[in-house]
């Protein structure tokens, strides 16, 4: 059974991972009106897998006995100056979502919910992941600065990576 402190803690989980899918999907969207394919079908993707995220979380809540709310949601960003504004708010919001992932740990082990720490430790390695893509995604786009060649080699490349089966 779930502790009420650890449920709120997973619950605001579940909104921050539904958040990100919201933000990702903006960001899609974006991308998609400005002509950049690839890079839209990567953030629908990416979208995709926070849903995912935020799914993984909902059932296990409610399997141990507590209740997993739907979270209303704020409004994301309409639109972003660059690719290189997107994906640095994409970094920043990875890295959001990483320190809200320990801190979840840290209650667990407060609260000795060993069971629930055991299953954070996916969301731990995720993050893992998902942050060191962001950075090199950053690092690709520095060196690319406004060369507009080298932008469109980096949605081409990108659209790839998206369309490549999932790991
Ligand atoms: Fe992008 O992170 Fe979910 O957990």
């Amino acid at each position: 059974m779930l502790n009420k402190n650890i449920e709120t803690a997973l619950n605001n989980q579940i909104k921050l991972e539904a958040e990100s899918s919201q933000l990702y999907l903006a960001m899609a969207s974006c991308a998609e009106t400005r002509g950049f394919g690839g890079t839209s079908a990567f953030l629908y993707q990416h979208s995709d897998e926070e849903r995912m995220h935020m799914l993984k979380l909902v059932k296990f809540v409610n399997e141990r006995g507590g209740h997993a709310i739907v979270p209303a949601l704020a409004q994301p960003p309409v639109s972003f100056d660059a690719i290189q504004t997107i994906f640095k708010t994409l970094l920043e919001h990875e890295i959001s979502v990483t320190e809200s992932i320990n801190n979840v740990v840290d209650d667990c082990l407060n609260e000795k919910d060993y069971t629930t720490q055991n299953f954070m430790q996916w969301y731990v390695s995720e993050q893992i992941e998902e942050e060191g893509l962001a950075r090199t995604i950053m690092d690709k786009l520095n060196m690319i600065g406004n060369d507009k060649g080298g932008l469109y080699l980096f949605d081409r490349d990108i659209g790839n990576q998206a369309s490549a089966p999932l790991a």
